[in-house]
């Protein structure tokens, strides 16, 4: 057996549903990725900023590198539950961040293909990488022919569509490259369309400051308000763009939906304090916003709500002891409006030490005030229904 197809073999035999291989050249990309991020389009992920050549080869890594093995490790997103999440005051997860941190599960895998290498090719050494290292892991991913870059700018395959996560290991080893694959988006546009932010444009760009991933797992601040109602039901990272795309198969409907898992019930949420956030989400990818991120994501979605319901909740987080949470929340009172909400803004703004909330709660007041008299129930989130009219909600 060729080792290119014994790799493969294991590659498949540990769960991944594909493995290519490119030569170790530098990347021709570099004047996109100038582009990129010269237009401030990476917003405060500056760890992208950071000696930007180094992503453009893996010489940095592994001199005497030979080739990159690209891997895919699938994730299977049940079908969303058929549930009012303005009614019920449930927030959504992005399906890959569900259950356990995927990180340590592709790590160990890695490591196992690490040690098929090691057998075939005593001498030649290896790096493994899965999404934290200075790898453009898309960008070998096409190289390797496991897929094409979208017009959502991810990774996708004719088979696989883009449920997957990336792995790589560098290694000395020569191993034969793979041809890359077409691209099959066509005239389809449908990602651009249904992004909630607008945060796709043309020419594979993404503005990730716009992205819903971004604002809620990324980035660290408030979130700008103007962008606050495009979160509609998400809590933390964002499926649309995948959920709509052609080449991803609907979920199969003997999947059980998960409830819990991808809409948890918000007003729960906002009552952690930092061990119970810990216990909870210690292990899961929603630690990467960490706590005050999380709950600042949960209030603006219950804003997103309209749902007078949620009142008591946000109250509770206008005491929260990080400014952040109290501004979304004052936020999310001001787009609920209502007598209770207005009382709750008032009684906070007679005590609030943080002038950054205090320019909430002044703001929220308005719009709460301009809402008296009228039904507080606003339609205040963008769809999230896809193009093709199929309901995820
Ligand atoms: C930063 C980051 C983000 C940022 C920015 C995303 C972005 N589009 O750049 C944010 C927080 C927004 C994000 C969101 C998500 N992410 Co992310 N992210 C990363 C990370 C860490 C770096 C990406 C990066 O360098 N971006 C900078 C841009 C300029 O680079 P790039 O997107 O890789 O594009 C380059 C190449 O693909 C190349 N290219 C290749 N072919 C072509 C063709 C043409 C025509 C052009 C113009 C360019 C081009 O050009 C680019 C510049 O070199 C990678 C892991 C890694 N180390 O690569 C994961 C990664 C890309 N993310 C991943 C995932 C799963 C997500 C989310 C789906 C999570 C979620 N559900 O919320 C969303 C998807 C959003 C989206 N539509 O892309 C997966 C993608 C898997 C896949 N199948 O593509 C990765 C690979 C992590 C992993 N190991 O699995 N992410
Ligand atoms: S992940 Fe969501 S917000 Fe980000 S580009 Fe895709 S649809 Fe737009
Ligand atoms: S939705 Fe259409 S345009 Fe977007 S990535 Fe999928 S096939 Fe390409």
């Amino acid at each position: 057996m060729r080792p290119e197809d014994y790799v493969r073999a294991e590659a498949a035999a540990l769960g991944f549903t594909a493995c290519g291989f490119a030569a170790a050249v530098p990347i021709g990309r570099g004047a996109f990725l100038d582009g990129w991020l010269s237009a401030g389009l990476h917003g405060d992920m500056h760890f992208l900023a950071r000696h930007p050549e180094r992503r453009l080869t893996v010489a940095g890594i592994l001199p005497r590198a030979r080739t990159v093995i690209s891997l895919a490790y699938p994730y299977a997103p049940p079908p969303p539950p058929p549930l009012d999440w303005r009614r019920t005051l449930r927030g959504r997860i992005a399906a890959y961040a569900r259950g356990a941190d995927y990180h340590a599960a592709i790590e160990e895998r890695l490591q196992a293909l690490e040690r098929v290498l090691a057998r075939l090719f005593p001498d030649a050494a290896t790096r493994r990488y899965v999404d934290t290292g200075a790898v453009l892991e898309r960008e070998w991913g096409v190289r390797s022919g496991l897929g094409w870059f979208g017009k959502n700018t991810m990774l996708l395959g004719t088979r696989a569509g883009s449920w997957f996560f990336l792995a790589e290991l560098v290694t000395e080893a020569a191993l034969a490259p793979d041809a890359a694959s077409g691209e099959h988006c066509g005239r389809c546009t449908r990602c651009l369309d249904a992004c909630p932010t607008s945060a796709l444009r043309d020419g594979r760009i993404m503005d990730a400051r716009r992205c819903i991933a971004y604002l809620t797992i990324e980035h660290r601040g408030a979130i700008p308000p103007h962008l606050r109602p495009g979160l509609g039901p998400w809590i933390f990272g964002c499926d649309v763009c995948q959920e709509v795309c052609p080449w991803n198969a609907p979920p199969p409907a003997t999947r059980a939906p998960d409830a819990d898992g991808l809409f948890p019930f918000l007003p729960d949420l906002l009552q952690l304090d930092r061990s119970a956030f810990q216990r909870r989400f210690a292990d899961t990818s929603l630690a990467r916003a960490r706590r005050r991120g999380l709950l600042r994501n949960v209030a603006v979605v219950l804003g997103n709500t309209g749902n007078p319901a949620a009142v008591p909740a946000l109250r509770f987080a206008l005491g929260d002891r990080e400014a952040l949470v109290r501004g979304h929340a004052a936020w999310a009172l001001g787009a609920i409006g209502g007598a209770e909400a207005r009382e709750a803004l008032a009684a906070r703004d007679a005590r609030e030490p943080d002038p950054s909330v205090r320019g909430e709660i002044a703001a929220a007041r308005s719009a709460a005030a301009g809402e008296a008299g009228t039904s507080s129930v606003r339609a205040t989130a963008a769809p999230t229904t896809p193009a093709d009219g199929r309901r995820t909600l």
